[in-house]
């Protein structure tokens, strides 16, 4: 037994002396590995006759517990000196700028096509959409455009290559099609809107070859002027967020409409700002009219039964007008600094209760 304390000794003094944990983990091995003094020893009790092999066990267990136990405080205690000397040496520097925001904006189109969206939503209309690329009937035909329109000239709409019956699509000049094609599969009542992308072979200062429109169109019995009258001045107060706008109606001509107008709001123009709502200018924003009956017709719809109303505005003018944008190409030039200048917060959703605009 006086050699198990001696030993004990030995051991645990070769414990507290290990410098590090390298030099304890050899320790241990050599202790308590598989090859180690007290592992050796325990083999050795199966020699041992029965009474020795209890008291000499007993006290080699305890030999083995006292050796594990300041094994495990030592490595314990290095562990914590370990993580102490890098918390010392590893500090969060709280005084560096934190990194620019990257966050993206939405393009002041998208949040136009949301915020009349949100409006003519409101007032009960539904969206329709359709392709980009037409044929002759649905962009020219049906809506009452003769044979020899301007419109229908190589170079005043895109046209694409011949198919093998001689027709040749067209990229559409408008999204009037897309009502065409609601009256063609729908019966009246009918309450549309649709938006997207046109293009017309046109490139100046007012004019991209793309744009983009948003039409409206209503279908119904006993439909006059007056409902046309109504819906636009609704659409523009809650658009330009301004009570009583004076509105002007002038007669023009459009192939698909008869009779036709073109709106004008009442506007001020003072030291270069644009003040929509009051003063004695005026500002053309959109067109619209009755629906022609050749229109109707086309649609196989009868001219005595339903009549309707139609409007149709370029996104781009109504979101330059309300946001003084004051360049239609800059839309298109993917210029990041104009679009953290002129863009939107993607989580400010425009509705009419919660607010068109922030
Ligand atoms: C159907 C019948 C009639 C849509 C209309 C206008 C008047 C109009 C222009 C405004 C500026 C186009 O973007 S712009 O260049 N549009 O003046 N659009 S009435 O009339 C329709 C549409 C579909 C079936």
């Amino acid at each position: 037994m006086d050699k198990l304390d001696e030993l004990r000794a030995e051991l645990l003094a070769a414990v507290s002396d290990a410098p590090d944990a390298d030099a304890l983990e050899k320790v241990r091995v050599a202790v308590m590995g598989k090859k180690g003094r007290i592992t050796d020893m325990m083999k050795g009790l199966g020699q041992m006759d029965p009474d020795e092999r209890r008291t000499f066990g007993a006290a080699l267990n305890a030999l083995k517990d006292d050796v594990a136990t300041a094994l495990d405080g030592r490595k314990a205690a290095f562990e914590t000196a370990a993580l102490n000397a890098r918390l010392e040496s590893e500090r969060v520097d709280v005084s560096l700028t934190a990194r620019p925001d990257s966050d993206g904006t939405l393009h002041p189109i998208s949040q136009t096509i949301d915020e009349v969206i949100a409006i003519f939503g409101q007032m009960g209309f539904e969206l329709a959409e359709g392709p980009d690329i037409e044929d002759d009937f649905h962009n020219f035909t049906a809506l009452n455009f003769p044979p020899g329109h301007p419109a229908r000239e190589m170079h005043d709409t895109f046209f694409l290559p011949e198919r093998e019956d001689g027709s040749r699509h067209v990229l559409r000049t408008h999204t009037s099609p897309v009502q065409i094609r609601t009256m063609q599969s729908r019966k009246p009542p009918i309450r549309v809107i649709c938006l997207g992308r046109t293009y017309r072979c046109d490139s100046d200062m007012t004019h991209t070859p793309m744009f983009h429109q948003i039409e409206g169109l209503v279908i119904d019995t006993n439909i006059n002027m007056g409902h046309l009258k109504g819906c636009l001045k609704e659409f523009v107060e809650a658009y330009f967020e301004v009570s009583d706008v004076p509105m002007q109606f002038r007669p023009s001509f459009f192939p698909f409409t008869e009779p036709s107008a073109e709106v004008d709001i009442g506007c001020s123009r003072k030291n270069g700002e644009l003040k929509i709502g009051e003063g004695d200018g005026w500002l053309e924003i959109l067109g619209c009219g009755m629906v022609h009956p050749n229109v109707l017709k086309a649609c196989g719809y009868d001219p005595n039964e339903v009549q309707g109303f139609a409007f149709g505005m370029g996104l781009e003018r109504i979101a330059m007008l309300k946001y003084g944008i004051p360049d239609l190409r800059t839309f298109f030039d993917s210029d990041l600094r104009w679009l953290r200048h002129y863009g939107f917060g993607c989580l400010d959703v425009p509705t009419l209760t919660g607010g068109l605009t922030r």
